[in-house]
């Protein structure tokens, strides 16, 4: 079945999903394999490998691994057109839409197309939202792009609703990997209000207190990278905050 559909289908049952963020610039083939064996055991949905800057060779490595030990699907979360696989199971194909940089929009995605074709590999039009997080993140310096103020709502709501209108099946906002400040529960469910596409949230998600308010505020799927890498414990709390909520 096609990630989307199997995604889709959680959806439509009420379910709200996890997602594991793996860096693999960050993470050894032990750490990987000790996290696959984990989130076996608490029903993570979803697996997504990517950096927004990668400095080592492990990208399909991580891929391989976690593909080679669980059924859980594998979405790339590209950082840049070099990340493309086809041992993945699908990849998101990321317009920045909160940015105001053509190459983010339509450049990076022309010249990485011909290689998604050969790939086979099946291809989520998703449009990425970067949300101000306190700090400045590894994203909005690689991308040259300014993100959305923290409390700007509305500023959330248009782009989210333009990015559906544009025909793109998810919506990604991230506060970015290790933010200070989680994107506020006012602007998550500002936004779920406004669209009817899946809506993705992630970016300093380190408690299942925070977990359970983002999902309840509309989040479909959460996102958790960092909070994991210090504290691989974490995983139960938060998938189990994240799947009680029907
Ligand atoms: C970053 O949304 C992801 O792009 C996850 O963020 O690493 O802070 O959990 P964290």
């Amino acid at each position: 079945m096609k990630v989307v559909n199997h995604i889709q289908q959680k959806i439509s049952k009420g379910s709200k999903q996890l997602a594991l963020l793996i860096d693999p610039d960050k993470i050894s083939d032990e750490q990987v394999l000790a996290l696959v064996s984990e989130a076996k055991k608490c029903s993570v949905d979803l697996f997504f490998v990517g950096s927004s800057l990668l400095l080592s060779d492990r990208f399909e490595r991580c891929i391989e691994l976690i593909k080679d030990h669980c059924e859980i699907p594998v979405v790339i979360f590209p950082g840049n057109n070099l990340q493309v696989s086809s041992k993945a199971d699908a990849i998101f194909f990321l317009s920045l839409i909160s940015g105001r940089n053509p190459d983010m929009l339509i450049g990076k995605h022309v010249i990485a197309a011909p290689h998604l074709k050969r790939a086979g590999i099946e291809v989520i039009p998703t449009g990425y939202m970067l949300i101000e997080s306190g700090t400045p993140t590894a994203v909005s310096y690689m991308s040259n792009t300014t993100p959305i103020p923290h409390d700007k709502n509305d500023i959330a709501i248009c782009t989210a609703m333009a990015g559906e209108l544009l025909g793109l099946k998810f919506i990604y906002m991230d506060a970015g990997s290790g933010a200070k400040n989680t994107i506020s529960s006012s602007m998550i469910e500002s936004v779920r209000a406004a669209i009817d596409i899946p809506l993705i949230i992630g970016g300093g998600i380190r408690t299942p207190e925070k977990a359970r308010e983002l999902c309840l505020a509309g989040a479909d799927i959460l996102v958790v990278g960092n909070a994991l890498e210090h504290d691989a414990g974490l995983l139960r709390s938060l998938a189990d905050a994240v799947h009680q909520i029907q």
